[in-house]
């Protein structure tokens, strides 16, 4: 067998050459097998990212406080499972299963985002996730609309539209309940007490911690380096909380005039750790919620490949 990765090998030139080069690399090219490892760890968690992030908010659709605000969250809801399953369908390409994906989830061998083991305990948290949590992601989005991995680079094209959409309706939400009465600003400065920090922990590690954005950057399969990223989404949610008259809860937080950005104070890292390695509040939770679904789903998989298969026997037939 050739060793994929040996630095002589001519598929592995032509493959370096054409990232350099900034062309999009293809579900039909040769690639080396790191890049492949690469590419399918960050889309098949993207993916399990999007699916279990629907439940933080699936738990607040039968209490909506009106018809409207219902079928907005819904709608909102149904784009994220849908989201999933354009990743998971472009991590296909890579030859791994969505099958095998979802199993490596329910065994712990995958990570989902750190910011769905945190609870939504507020209709107020309806309102921050959109315009955190989806303003957080959008930011990294928008930059991965460039990855070098083709099927990725297009999933994310969509994706990023209609997640600009969730940050509107999660930052006119909040709104609402800002400038409503003292109660309901409470709830909103509360809910961004709350998910203010572990939205930051979205965008992973400092770059001088990040295990994988080395080789990523190098491939372009990441576009902006961590730090960046979350530089931009500081940067620009600082004056819509000051619009909103709610204070982001940073002691550390000022504007530099110097560098032109706002500086801010350090993520608990511990905490981060914690989360991403299954101590957080809700992860066992999200992950038996998640594994039970599977289940409840399995008679239908089941169905499905029956119908095909008599299909596919009949065709022969
Ligand atoms: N959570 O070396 P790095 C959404 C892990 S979608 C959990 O820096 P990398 C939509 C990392 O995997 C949100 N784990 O890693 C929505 C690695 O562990 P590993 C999802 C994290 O890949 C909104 C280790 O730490 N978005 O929100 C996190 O170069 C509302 C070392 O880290 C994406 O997935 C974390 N926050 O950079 C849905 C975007 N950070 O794999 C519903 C695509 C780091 O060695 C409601 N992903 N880790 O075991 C990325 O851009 C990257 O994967 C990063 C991490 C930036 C997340």
């Amino acid at each position: 067998m050739v060793n994929q990765d040996n630095d002589n090998d001519p598929r592995l030139v032509a493959f370096e050459n054409k990232v350099a080069a900034d062309q999009r690399i293809e579900p039909k090219d040769w690639i080396p097998d790191a890049f492949r490892k690469t590419v399918l760890r960050q889309m098949s968690q993207h993916a399990h990212s999007e699916v279990i992030g629907m439940q933080p908010e699936g738990n607040w659709i039968t209490r909506a406080p009106t018809l409207r605000r219902k079928l907005i969250l819904l709608a909102k809801i149904q784009d994220e499972g849908g989201h999933g399953l354009y990743l998971y369908s472009a991590a296909e390409t890579l030859g791994t299963s969505r099958e095998e994906m979802v199993k490596a989830l329910h065994e712990g061998k995958a990570k989902y985002a750190s910011i769905f083991n945190y609870p939504a305990l507020t209709w107020a948290d309806m309102g921050a996730i959109g315009w955190l949590v989806d303003g957080a992601a959008i930011v990294n989005q928008v930059s991965l609309q460039r990855t070098s991995y083709g099927p990725y680079a297009r999933a994310m094209v969509r994706i990023c539209k209609e997640e600009s959409f969730h940050q509107r309706q999660g930052y006119e939400s909040i709104m609402a309940l800002a400038q409503g009465s003292k109660e309901q600003k409470e709830m909103a400065q509360d809910a961004l007490d709350r998910w203010w920090w572990p939205s930051l922990m979205m965008f992973g590690p400092h770059d001088s911690d990040s295990a994988h954005s080395g080789r990523s950057m190098h491939w372009k399969l990441k576009r902006e380096s961590n730090d960046v990223l979350r530089q931009r989404f500081v940067d620009q949610t600082v004056p819509q909380a000051k619009f909103l008259g709610l204070e982001i809860p940073d002691p550390d937080l000022r504007w530099n005039e110097g560098s032109g950005r706002h500086d801010f104070g350090e993520i608990d890292w511990d905490e981060f750790q914690r989360v991403i390695h299954g101590d957080g509040p809700c992860n066992r939770q999200r992950l038996s919620h998640h594994v039970q679904a599977h289940e409840d789903g399995r008679w239908v998989r089941d169905a499905m490949r029956a119908y095909e298969s008599k299909r596919q026997a009949r065709q022969v037939a």
